[in-house]
């Protein structure tokens, strides 16, 4: 066993930079705290009525949050806020961006808990983040612009699985590394180092009810997903569990794609460009892999709004290539 901790990998890399302030290695173990905080929460959800169901309340986007949301979404604030070096944080739970200390350097931009509707079923759910130098000056306040930068401009993002085991997975622009959870003396250690996606890949994943709701391009690579071709190793395998966070680590680690594609339903697709595709597409990059509005470069994305959505197409460079075949063919 590998006994590197993810408190020491993260003082170890700040040693490759010497003269760095430590701001980011504090941000990342504020992550790690509050991932603790809610990971624990999150393995007895089903014995704690109290934090089971729905909060009664709706978010920005009129869904439904969960008290597991809502709580989540408390608990990163709190400890990222604790670490006097973020200036604000944009949630996919708030309508707007929270403002913290004025003297911090970086902004977070964060899904607190991702796969809501897996909440309550006992099934993987995740947390998101990406981390950005602000635009504005230290010392003034935060401003929009400081959350809307492409995701070009990220310094650090990652997410955290609540699965069969809890995991974090982050990079800092120099690879990914996965770090997994013991929760009997409560320390994330380093399991899964220099990530890749492997070069062989066979899933795709998409919520296969919205085929006939989406782009004939996207129909037509469903098809060629299922076709039976012994030369091409097809059909590929489907496998779909609603919460990105779990699709896109199994994809990571067996191969594959996840498809969010535009729908008549959601024409811009359903997921967020800053909470959820940005920090999954730079994690992707640095693991090999490609990710796409379908047509564009996802981290090339210009944001106009904090909320904004975006069809997604993440994972294995081969397969989102020829998922992107087909959607240019359409045209
Ligand atoms: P959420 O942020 O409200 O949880 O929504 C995002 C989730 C993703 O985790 C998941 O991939 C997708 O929504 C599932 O959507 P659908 O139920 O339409 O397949
Ligand atoms: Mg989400």
């Amino acid at each position: 066993m590998n006994f590197k901790t993810l408190g020491e990998f993260i003082i170890d890399k700040q040693k490759d930079f010497p003269g760095s302030s430590g701001d980011l290695s504090r941000i990342l173990s504020a992550i790690r705290l509050a991932s603790k905080i809610v990971s624990q929460q999150v393995n007895k959800a089903g014995l704690a009525r109290h934090i089971l169901g729905g909060a009664g309340s709706e978010n920005i986007q009129g869904e439904a949050q969960q008290k597991l949301d809502v709580y989540a979404d408390e608990r990163f604030i709190e400890a990222l806020n604790n670490r006097g070096n973020v200036c604000g944080i944009g949630s996919e739970e708030n309508d707007d961006f929270i403002e913290l200390n004025k003297e911090g350097k970086y902004i977070i931009l964060m899904d607190p808990l991702d796969g809501s509707s897996n909440i309550d079923v006992n099934v993987s759910i995740g947390t998101i983040f990406s981390v950005f130098k602000r635009v504005s000056n230290v010392g003034d306040s935060v401003e929009l612009k400081d959350f809307l930068q492409p995701g070009t401009e990220q310094v650090a993002a990652g997410y955290v699985l609540y699965g069969s085991s809890t995991m974090m997975v982050y990079t800092t622009g120099n690879g990914v590394n996965g770090f997994t959870y013991d929760p009997g003396i409560g320390v994330f250690f380093l399991s899964h180092p220099d990530m890749t996606f492997p070069k062989k890949s066979k899933i795709y994943s998409m919520n296969e009810g919205n085929v006939k709701r989406s782009s004939k391009g996207v129909q037509d690579y469903i098809n060629y997903c299922q076709e039976i071709d012994k030369s091409t190793n097809r059909p590929h395998t489907g496998r779909y569990i609603g919460s990105l966070v779990a699709d896109f680590h199994r994809n990571l680690i067996k191969g594959g794609i996840y498809m969010y594609p535009a729908t008549d339903k959601s024409p811009k697709g359903k997921l967020r460009l800053l909470y959820e595709c940005n920090p999954l597409a730079f994690l992707t990059e640095q693991a090999g892999g490609k990710a796409s509005d379908g047509k564009e470069r996802i981290m090339e994305i210009k944001p106009t709004e904090l909320h904004q959505r975006v069809p997604y197409f993440v994972g294995n460079t081969s397969m989102v290539e020829k998922a992107e075949e087909f959607i240019a063919k359409e045209n």
